[in-house]
């Protein structure tokens, strides 16, 4: 049987204890963690976490900024058996509460701010909330325990995280993700990107997603390699230390590769030492795809994957990077084109809506049966929401949403999130919110607004009360009062007419 992941990385932290693995570029110096280190550091903080109360199957959540906290958090809630919750340090007060109460976290970690997590505790009981000002007081909390063994071997059923995506009819729900997923992912990506123990990953994503998580450390950490983090993406930061040749893998989104090319415009730059470079999260426009070919002499990988399963299809490291297309399937995952209503397999060419199988994909949502059995077939097809067309050389390419989603910089923003905010407005009749074309977010975030009748709103004050309520992310970026809203017969929006009307 294939070694679990964490397995995998306990022995690389035995057989190479003085190799650096995680290496943190802050603003005062670089920070490293050996394996042996990395280790030792995990096992102390698994007795730290048993001593507050943690026990298989719970669930504790983190909401601190990338740092080496973080990883050895993870690692060891994880190695522990219990679900590991990452969460935004975006996230307003209003969302936190929800992802807390919702996940029946018994434990959170964050970095400070005391009146916000006061409110929080009283808000959700049974939760314990530990403020970890920085890297440095977790080290000194975990220092005064001694490391202690995993109690048990964990099986591929075994949960160990719990990661939040949006609907389009509900809140948010929690992925359950297992160590069999997690495993299956790794190894499927550490094969098809050909990880070596050698490489070394610049990483500038954020550690609460997939994509930074599950895709960018774990891979790193699977393949025994080094993990370099950059906590705050900065262009120009990024371009130097690529151009170092330090590093050989880097991933990002096109937000990230448009800023990046951007920032090299009318230099000399080449990048062709970069063994692999991906971009995912968000389609590829293709002349990125183009500019970054010609700029650095670099193709980038385009891969596509979702937060219920990792990485799912990916263009081939050796062989056709296509552009426009998110490749092929990865090793062990199974991906069809079916017709919408019959759910029946469409021949190449033509569209409709991906549906994917395999042992990556999580265990259903939590605490959602009605949902999970709206989003998987009775034979364990994930319905994707997203529209593709698969070619008769097996590349896959995206074709569109069936789902209302804007992705924004790679961010994931789902419209009924940010009307159902809107509406909570006393103020606020009806409100309606779409994706307009973005060259630099991919789209970017747009709010028609009905008042009621006599109201006095405006766009400062609609601004204010939406960040009191979502992460900064979601904010539209423009606003426009209407008089009316466009529906159909069904009474539901016509969002393709404002887009029409609005994205201009
Ligand atoms: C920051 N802002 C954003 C976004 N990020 N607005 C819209 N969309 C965003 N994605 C806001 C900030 O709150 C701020 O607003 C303003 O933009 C300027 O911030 P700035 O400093 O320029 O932004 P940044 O910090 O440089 O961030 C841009 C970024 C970041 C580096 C592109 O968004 C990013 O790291 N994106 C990657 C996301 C990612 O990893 N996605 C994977 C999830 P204000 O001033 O008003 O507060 S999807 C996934 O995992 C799936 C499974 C997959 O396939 O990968």
């Amino acid at each position: 049987m294939t070694p679990m992941f964490l397995d995998r990385l306990r022995q690389h932290c035995l057989s190479q204890p003085d190799k650096v693995a995680i290496e943190l570029l802050r603003e005062d110096g670089a920070r490293s963690l050996r394996y042996g280190e990395l280790e030792n550091q995990v096992q102390r903080c698994m007795a730290w976490l048993l001593a507050l109360g943690l026990r298989p199957g719970d669930c504790a959540a983190t909401q601190l900024p990338t740092g080496l906290a973080f990883v050895q958090l993870h690692l060891a809630i994880c190695r522990l058996g219990a679900l590991h919750l990452p969460l935004n340090p975006a996230f307003p007060a209003a969302e936190l509460r929800y992802f807390l109460s919702d996940s029946v976290a018994t434990l959170f970690f964050h970095a400070g701010g005391e009146r916000g997590a006061a409110a929080i505790v009283q808000a959700t009981p049974g939760l314990r909330c530990i403020a970890l000002r920085d890297d440095e007081s977790f080290t000194r909390q975990i220092k005064g325990f001694a490391p202690v063994a995993p109690p048990t071997p964990r099986g591929p059923q075994q949960l160990a995280m719990m990661l939040y995506t949006s609907g389009t009819t509900s809140r948010p729900k929690g992925a359950r993700i297992t160590h069999g997923n997690l495993t299956a992912n790794i190894e499927a990506l550490h094969e098809a990107w050909g990880w070596r123990q050698d490489d070394v990953l610049l990483h500038v994503l954020p550690l609460f997603h997939v994509h930074g998580l599950t895709v960018a450390l774990h891979g790193a950490l699977r393949a025994g390699a080094t993990a370099v983090l950059l906590p705050r993406f900065d262009a120009g930061r990024v371009l130097d230390l690529l151009q170092s040749r330090r590093f050989s893998v880097f991933m990002g989104v096109p937000t990230i590769h448009r800023r990046l090319y951007r920032a090299a415009a009318g230099g000399d730059h080449d990048l062709r030492h970069m063994r692999l470079m991906t971009s995912g999260s968000d389609r590829l426009p293709d002349d990125l795809f183009e500019g970054v070919q010609q700029r650095f002499g670099v193709t980038l990988l385009e891969r596509y994957g979702m937060t219920e399963t990792g990485m799912n299809l990916s263009n081939p490291l050796h062989g056709e990077r296509r552009r426009g297309s998110v490749g092929l399937p990865l090793p062990g995952v199974e991906a069809r084109v079916v017709e919408r209503l019959t759910e029946q397999p469409l021949p190449d060419n033509v569209v409709g809506e991906l549906q994917i199988r395999g042992p990556h994909v999580c265990a259903g949502y939590h605490n959602r049966p009605e949902q999970t059995a709206v989003a998987f077939t009775a034979d364990g097809w994930l319905r994707t929401g997203d529209l593709a067309q698969r070619a008769p050389d097996g590349y896959f390419t995206l074709q569109g949403r069936a789902k209302d989603l804007i992705i924004s910089g790679g961010m994931n923003v789902y419209p009924p999130e940010v009307e159902r905010a809107l509406l909570e407005h006393p103020q606020v009749r009806a409100a309606a919110v779409i994706g307009c074309p973005d060259e630099e977010w991919g789209e970017r975030v747009v709010a028609l607004v009905l008042p009621e009748a006599g109201a006095a709103l405006d766009e400062a004050a609609l601004e204010a009360w939406c960040r009191a309520r979502l992460a900064p992310y979601k904010l539209p970026r423009a606003w426009h009062l209407v008089d009316s809203l466009p529906q159909n017969a069904l009474g539901k929006v016509r969002k393709a007419v404002l887009r029409e009307q609005y994205c201009g």
